[in-house]
């Protein structure tokens, strides 16, 4: 089935969860624009006449014309917001790609997968970026997603919106450790290396290089633009101790 109406996704260069959304558009062929939001110089408008509840990304605009940065999206448009509601509307309006298998239990998996990410993973994530929580918390739940995958392929077999839930955090988690872009000792990202090297995550290294290797994943994730706007967040994180708009610690001590 031809798209139907016109696709604006609301994305930013450093978060993992816009990126989820540009996965699935591109594995679905779509046609979108992209408006991008530069997360550490939010321009009121974005606020203002585009997602006023929190002005988070992504959001995805489904219909009306073309947008310009700082146009309101028509009114008969619809905004969408959450990256795992927005991979579920994309497999609903693109059917015939299979975002979500067609076997029901296979889906369950998928949905599962998803929460999973959301719920197991993130706050390891963050803890480990920002907040000196040791490598081996966020091992531990890696070694839990390794004993989800089934013996080959991806999350459910074919790839699927789980897929898209946890790639983008494992492409920043292996560019953080490759880099030393966090709050980490250098030293605690070449263990990270050496044990996700190891043959205990030989399943998980497979999985990522599968999920590293798809053309999807080629159109969006440019390490170098990543890695700078990480980069200006780290430098921010230090000097004020904010991460995000939700998250503020106590700068860390210099
Ligand atoms: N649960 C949301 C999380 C989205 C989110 O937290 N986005 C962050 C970027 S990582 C954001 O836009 N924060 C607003 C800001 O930093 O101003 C989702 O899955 O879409």
């Amino acid at each position: 089935m031809p798209q139907q109406k016109r696709i604006t996704l609301y994305s930013a260069i450093d978060s993992p969860f816009p990126h989820r959304v540009r996965l699935a558009l591109e594995e679905v062929n779509a046609q979108y624009d992209t408006i991008l939001i530069d997360l550490m110089a939010k321009e009121e408008w974005y606020e203002k006449k585009v997602n006023p509840a929190g002005g988070k990304v992504p959001l995805l605009v489904y219909g009306g014309p073309e947008l310009h940065p700082d146009e309101e999206p028509a009114a008969d448009a619809v905004k969408i917001t959450e990256s795992l509601i927005i991979l579920e509307f994309l497999a609903d309006i693109f059917p015939e790609a299979q975002l979500l298998p067609v076997d029901p239990v296979l889906r369950a998996r998928a949905r599962l997968f998803c929460i999973a990410v959301d719920t197991k993973l993130l706050r390891p994530f963050m803890g480990f970026h920002f907040m000196g929580v040791p490598f081996d918390a966020l091992l531990s739940v890696l070694e839990e997603f390794q004993a989800m995958l089934p013996p080959t392929g991806f999350a459910v077999g074919k790839w699927s919106i789980a897929d898209a839930a946890i790639a983008p955090f494992l492409t920043r988690l292996i560019m953080a450790l490759k880099y030393n872009l966090g709050t980490f000792t250098p030293e605690a990202a070449k263990q990270g290396l050496q044990a996700f090297e190891s043959p205990k995550f030989a399943r998980l290294r497979q999985y990522y290089k599968d999920l590293v290797g798809r053309p999807s994943m080629a159109k969006t994730w440019d390490e170098e633009a990543v890695k700078a706007t990480f980069q200006r967040r780290l430098d921010r994180f230090r000097k004020t101790g904010v991460i995000n708009a939700e998250l503020r610690l106590p700068a860390p001590a210099q």
